[in-house]
């Protein structure tokens, strides 16, 4: 399949053997995982794909990384579990059906054909034998199950409280898809409504999947662990009760700073908790109603920025500060949330600039607890220093440092019954449930006399209706409600009549545990195999984006801790190692729409060839940083595709030829590169695996034309060698070569070469021999040579001698096997 250039150049027409080899990898289906193999087993897992669309360079980057080593795992001799499917249901989908005027099922199953066409043409090293999509009955069917084995354990529960609101997308939003204040989807800004919703009890896992973080370290990127560090944000501090005059209930606060009980001279409690409308008095209750109606707009990131003016209304109550005796005022205010701590703070504006803030605009008074610098001239002072005006007859912490003075006043409170310590987390249970069409339904059935009854497990799955013909736009309450048909049941505990839950999963559900139905995806009798699991995983190595940091990477996470304490599987985490791939920009800019700058990935495709562009992705940099199309080759990338292919064409040597005679420094070179492509792959360099499959294929062109010649064995070694080390980046290429060399496919599968370890031994090194500091003689020596032996091979040279004549060694420094120094006199 070759053909000639105008320059007379032989190349191998790139669209043919794409169409040959496509053709060939789905009869031989090389990438089929066994469960019943005999070898290792490796699971490789990329994040699976939204069908919003056709594939684009995002998609092509992840899986051209992933599938370097992927594709070395199996040449190493592993059984390698590589799967794939779809994300299918959720917003984006269902937000572009509807744009498109598209039943979001239609849309969905549209696209995901496409996309796995486009999947199949890049030729990822994929099992699609296992392939299924997270809209199809028979996988909800078991995220049902799971929610409910859940809800059993208490881990899924329905609670009315304020949660994010997206207005345009008119669902609520976990917390983790808000992102500076806006919705993660849509960019709309957030605000708040007081609803009934579903969630899932992450909070009882923040402490261990803080403490795995730990484990993970060494496998993940810094930047997620200290995303997900932040995110869990687990604080130390204590609960202080403040007694309130003329009521029963003190105000407990959550305060990581005890040791500035001293300094607090009035009270916050959030706007919007409960605790303010029940502590108001009659006189201040319509100022806080209407300024409730305010803060209701804003976002809990502008709520808590430093730099907006404090706003906040008397609640017309007084707390006693326990410590000082002191009546301290109670306000109402937005800068203090209502689902944090205990929704309630104590204000210590000497060390608390929002507090600090507070009390410039009330004009409430401020006590220093520590002492600034003496050349600080700000306003709080949050840092560390010794305790000033914190004594009182029992306690006194003057002169303490922070630390010692907290542990003091903990003490000293839990003493008095005052308080206690206590470790607080930024973590909130997970929102799941979503006003939208498009989801899992949630298996509950509402009973007017048995309450929430779940769906009993031979009902499963709780079939989406169809709704063809419905108007599925957001609108606030879920398109399910319309269904009436659907939604009016008998309770299954009782028979009266009862109504099903019409809220639907939050993707992200979905996703949570989709690696685990990989491994038995067509099982109708359960969601998986656990034995699979024990076999398969965790994961061994997960490649994806850093935009799920803290929404999917953590929903996983606390999935397979919840599924572990239920007894389903035995891992305590899902993916032991993570690589975040950068992103494709165009000219320094996101792709997108709007600036005119995408990329088409189909139109790269044709235009360079699959391989052109597959290399390209992974050459560009290493796999973290981002890659900008502007600045890259696929032109430059075809252009040595061929220059390798063409080596196949020029050995002559036959195939099986023994290597062992050949070209001693290009047997060396091949060697060196596999080796170190080795160590690359491990490390995840694989753009400098590519630089040195680059200098492999000109070292060998080198040799060919060069005395060595195409006949010598060194030359189809080197060659072979560089087909296998292709065959991880650029398929297409890789077969071509291997076919020419008269061998059967596929080259994916041929076991890793093996390195001669002789062959990696350098020859010998140059030695410099000094005689009174002039050098006298240059010696060729094995690296390893002895300092005795070097010494007698410098002391033995001519040159050396001649330097030496009538004069008397005195002393010989040697630093073998570069250097020898001789001092004569
Ligand atoms: C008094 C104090 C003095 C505080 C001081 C800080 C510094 P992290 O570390 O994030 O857990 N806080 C408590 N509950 C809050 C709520 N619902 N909304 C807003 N702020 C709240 O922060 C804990 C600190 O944040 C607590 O310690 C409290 O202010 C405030 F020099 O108490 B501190």
């Amino acid at each position: 399949m070759s053909e000639h250039d105008t320059d007379g150049t032989a190349r191998y027409d790139v669209q043919a053997a794409e169409e040959k080899w496509q053709r060939v990898w789905a009869e031989l289906d090389p990438f089929r995982a066994d469960d019943d193999s005999p070898r290792e087993k490796r699971y490789a897992l990329t994040m699976f794909p939204y069908p919003s669309g056709d594939l684009h360079m995002g998609h092509a980057e992840v899986t051209a990384l992933h599938d370097v080593v992927a594709r070395h795992w199996w040449q190493r001799g592993y059984e390698v579990l590589n799967p794939m499917g779809w994300d299918s249901f959720g917003l984006p989908a269902e937000n572009a059906a509807i744009r498109n005027d598209a039943h979001p099922a239609d849309y969905t199953y549209g696209n995901i054909a496409t996309q796995l066409a486009s999947f199949q043409r890049y030729g990822v090293a994929v099992d699609w034998s296992r392939r299924f999509n997270t809209s199809d009955p028979s996988y909800y069917r078991w995220t049902q199950w799971l929610f409910l084995q859940l809800h059993a354990q208490g881990l899924a529960y329905r609670k009315n409280s304020a949660v994010n609101w997206c207005p345009h997308d008119q669902t609520v939003l976990a917390n983790e898809q808000v992102v500076d204040g806006a919705c993660e989807r849509c960019g709309a800004e957030v605000t708040k409504r007081e609803l009934t919703q579903w969630y899932f009890r992450t909070t009882a896992y923040a402490q261990e999947l803080l403490d795995s973080l730990d484990d993970l370290q060494p496998t993940w990127s810094d930047k997620v662990v200290n995303a997900q560090r932040n995110w869990i944000g687990r604080s130390e501090g204590a609960h202080v009760d403040f007694p309130v005059a003329g009521r029963e209930e003190p105000i407990t606060v959550y305060t990581t700073r005890p040791d500035t009980l001293f300094g607090a001279t009035f009270m916050v409690v959030a706007a919007d908790a409960a605790l303010a409308a029940e502590l108001v008095t009659e006189e201040q209750r319509g100022a806080l109603e209407d300024y409730l109606v305010e803060v209701r707009k804003e976002s809990d990131i502008s709520r808590l920025s430093t730099e907006r003016p404090k706003t906040g209304v008397f609640l017309g109550v007084h707390a006693t500060n326990p410590l000082t005796g002191t009546a301290l005022p109670v306000y109402a205010a937005d800068y203090v949330l209502a689902d944090y701590g205990t929704g309630a703070i104590m204000a210590v504006p000497g060390q608390d600039q929002r507090d600090w803030d507070f009390a410039a605009a009330f004009d409430l008074p401020v006590v220093r607890t520590v002492q600034p610098p003496e050349d600080f001239d700000g306003e709080a002072f949050t840092g560390d220093g010794p305790a000033i005006n914190s004594a009182n007859d029992e306690i006194d912490l003057s002169g303490m440092g922070v630390t010692e003075a907290k542990s003091t006043t903990i003490a000293y409170l839990e003493r008095q019954g005052l308080g206690r310590g206590t470790v607080n987390f930024r973590l909130r249970d997970w929102l799941l449930s979503r006003q939208r069409y498009w989801g899992a339904p949630i298996p509950i059935i509402h009973c007017p006399v048995d309450g929430e009854v779940p769906v009993p497990e031979d009902q499963l799955p709780v079939e989406l209706p169809e709704l063809r013909g419905a108007d599925l736009k957001p609108k606030g309450t879920s398109p399910l409600g319309a269904a009436t048909e659907w939604v009016n049941v008998t309770c299954p505990t009782c028979g009266g009549p009862a109504t099903r839950d019409t809220d639907t999963m939050d993707t992200f559900v979905d996703s949570s545990w989709y690696f685990l139905r990989y491994l038995s995806p067509q099982d109708d009798t359960q969601a998986f195999d656990k034995g699979l699991a024990d076999a398969w995983g965790p994961i061994d190595l997960y490649v994806g984006g850093d935009e799920h940091a803290v929404l999917h990477l953590l929903y996983a996470r606390f999935f397979t801790k919840a599924l572990r304490d239920i007894g389903l599987v035995s891992w305590d985490e899902p993916f032991s190692s993570y690589l975040s791939q950068g992103k494709v920009v165009n000219n320094g800019r996101k792709m997108s729409k709007s600036l005119g700058n995408g990329v088409s990935l189909g139109e790269q495709l044709s235009e360079f060839g699959v391989d052109a562009v597959r290399l390209t992705l992974v050459f560009a940099s290493p796999p973290e940083d981002d890659i900008d199309w502007a600045d890259v080759s696929p032109g430059g990338s075809a252009r040595f595709l061929q220059r390798a292919w063409r080596l196949s064409g020029d050995v002559t040597s036959p195939a099986g030829t023994d290597p062992g005679g050949g070209d001693t420094a290009l047997r060396r070179q091949t060697h060196k590169t596999v080796r170190e492509a080795e160590q690359l792959i491990a490390s995840h360099r694989f753009n400098v695996v590519v630089a040195r499959t680059m200098e492999l294929v000109n070292a060998t062109r080198k040799a060919i034309d060069s005395g060595v010649g195409p006949a010598d064995p060194a030359v189809r070694e080197a060659t072979e060698t560089v087909a296998v080390l292709l065959s991880l980046v650029a398929p297409y290429t890789a077969e071509e070569m291997w076919e020419r060399l008269g061998h059967e496919p596929t080259v994916a599968r041929v076991p890793w070469p093996d390195v001669d370890e002789a062959l990696l031994v350098e020859d010998s090194v140059t030695a410099v021999v000094q005689v009174q500091g002039k050098v006298r003689a240059r010696l060729e020596v094995a690296p390893d040579v002895s300092e005795a032996d070097l010494e007698a091979a410098a002391l033995a040279d001519p040159g050396v001698q001649r330097a030496l004549e009538g004069k008397q060694v005195r002393k010989v420094i040697v630093r073998a096997p570069k250097l020898v120094n001789v001092v004569a006199g």
